[in-house]
C-alpha cells in the first residue's frame, strides 16, 4: 500500500535529516510523525519514526555522550527567571552585548569586532517594579547561526532585533536575521493576535531596538527601519543615554501586553512592591489562583483600589483588573 505521504512531509524530512541539533532534530521528529497520514501503508514508517524519537529522547538525556553524536551544548535552555525572558538577537556588533552590559548585572564581553559574543548570557534588568531577564546571544549571519538558537528563541517570551542604524546596509543585515529564524521555522511577528498561519511554526513576539541611533547616520538609519518595519515596535536606543535605556525596559513592558497588580493586605497600605504579573484582561480570580490555587478557589470577593475607580470598591472574581490596580483578598 503506497504511503500517499503529503509534499509538505518530504521538505520537513530534508531539514530533518540535515539537523544536527538533538533538541530540534527530536522537534522534527515530532512532527513528522503527527504529519504523517496514520494508514497501513506507513506503518512502518510510523514506527520507524518512533524509534528514532525514542533515540534522540535518550541522547539528549544522556547529555549527548553518544559516541560521534553531535552534543547538545548546555546553552539550549535557559532557566527563566522574573517576569519574562527577552532574547536579544541580531547582526554583529549591533550592541547587543553592551545593551545587556548596561542594563543588568551579567558582565558580557563587548568589542569593535564581530563575533565577541560566543555564548548566551542572562542578566536581569528592572522596569518599575517588574524584573525582566534579557538573554545576550552571538550574532546571526549569513555563515554563522549557533545550533542552539533556534531553541532559545523560541523559548523565550520576547524577541528583541538589536540593529545598528547608525552602519549603511540595514535592509540587507535585517533580512539575514529575520530569514534565517524563518529557515528553522520561527515567524518574528509584530503581532501574535492576527494568529497562527501555519502550526508548524513557532510565532514569536518581537520588537526592534535601532541601537546608536545618536551616532552619525543614526537619524536616518532609524527613519530607514521604520519605513522597513512599520508594523513592528521599534525603540531607538543607545547605551549612551539612559534614557533610552529605560526606553527599552518601557518597550519590553509595552510589547508583552502585561500588567501589574499589587496587592494588600487588610488593614495595611498597599506596599508597591513585587506586583502579580497577569495578562491584559486578566481577572480578581486570575489574580488569586497566582498566589495559590485553593486561594483563588476560598475566594469570597476582592476591594479594588486603581485609577478611575472608587477606592476599595468591592468586586467579583470575574471582574477584569487594569495595570497597578490595587488589590484586597477576601477569603
Ligand atoms: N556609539 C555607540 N557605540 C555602541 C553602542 N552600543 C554598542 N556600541 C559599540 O559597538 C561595538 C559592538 O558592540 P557589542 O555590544 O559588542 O555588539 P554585539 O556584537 O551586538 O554584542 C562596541 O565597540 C560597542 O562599544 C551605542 O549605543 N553607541
Ligand atoms: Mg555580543
Amino acid at each position: 500500500m503506497p504511503a500517499n505521504l503529503p509534499p509538505q512531509y518530504y521538505e520537513l524530512e530534508r531539514e530533518f535529516k540535515k539537523e544536527n541539533d538533538p533538541y530540534e532534530k527530536l522537534r522534527l521528529a515530532k512532527e513528522l510523525l503527527a504529519i504523517m497520514p496514520k494508514h497501513k501503508g506507513t506503518d512502518k514508517l510510523q514506527a520507524d519514526m518512533k524509534a528514532k524519537i525514542s533515540l534522540l529522547r535518550k541522547e539528549i538525556e544522556g547529555g549527548g555522550k553518544k559516541h560521534g553524536a553531535h552534543h547538545a551544548t548546555d546553552h539550549t535552555h535557559i532557566e527563566k527567571e522574573g517576569a519574562a525572558q527577552v532574547i536579544l538577537i541580531g547582526s554583529p556588533n549591533s550592541g547587543k552585548s553592551s545593551i545587556v552590559d548596561a542594563l543588568t548585572h551579567a558582565k558580557p564581553l563587548i568589542a569593535d569586532y564581530p563575533f565577541t559574543t560566543r555564548e548566551p548570557l542572562a542578566g536581569m534588568t528592572t522596569y518599575e517594579t517588574v524584573r525582566f531577564q534579557l538573554i545576550d546571544t552571538p550574532p546571526i549571519s549569513e555563515e554563522h547561526f549557533e545550533t542552539y538558537m533556534p531553541n532559545l528563541i523560541r523559548q523565550a517570551d520576547l524577541v528583541c532585533v538589536v540593529e545598528d542604524v547608525s552602519t549603511p546596509g540595514i535592509e540587507g543585515r535585517m533580512k539575514i536575521v529575520f530569514d534565517r529564524a524563518k529557515e528553522k521555522r520561527i515567524a518574528l511577528v509584530s503581532d501574535l493576535s492576527k494568529g497562527v498561519d501555519d502550526p508548524s511554526f513557532a510565532y514569536k513576539k518581537t520588537f526592534i531596538a535601532a541601537n546608536k541611533y545618536l551616532d552619525d547616520g543614526g537619524d536616518r538609519g532609524l527613519e530607514e527601519i521604520k519605513r522597513l518595519y512599520p508594523d513592528y515596535r521599534i525603540v531607538p536606543t543607545t547605551i549612551l543615554d539612559d534614557d533610552s535605556m529605560a526606553g527599552f525596559n518601557a518597550a519590553i513592558f509595552e510589547s508583552l501586553d502585561i500588567m501589574r497588580i499589587y496587592t494588600k493586605r487588610v488593614g495595611h497600605e498597599a506596599e508597591l512592591v513585587d506586583p502579580i504579573i497577569l495578562p491584559l484582561g486578566g481577572t480578581v480570580e486570575d489574580a488569586a489562583r497566582m498566589l495559590h490555587k485553593d486561594f483563588a478557589k476560598n475566594l469570597q470577593y476582592a476591594k479594588i483600589w486603581g485609577h478611575g475607580k472608587f477606592e476599595g470598591q468591592r468586586v467579583k472574581n470575574n471582574y477584569v483588573l487594569s495595570d497597578k490596580d490595587v488589590i484586597e483578598f477576601h477569603i
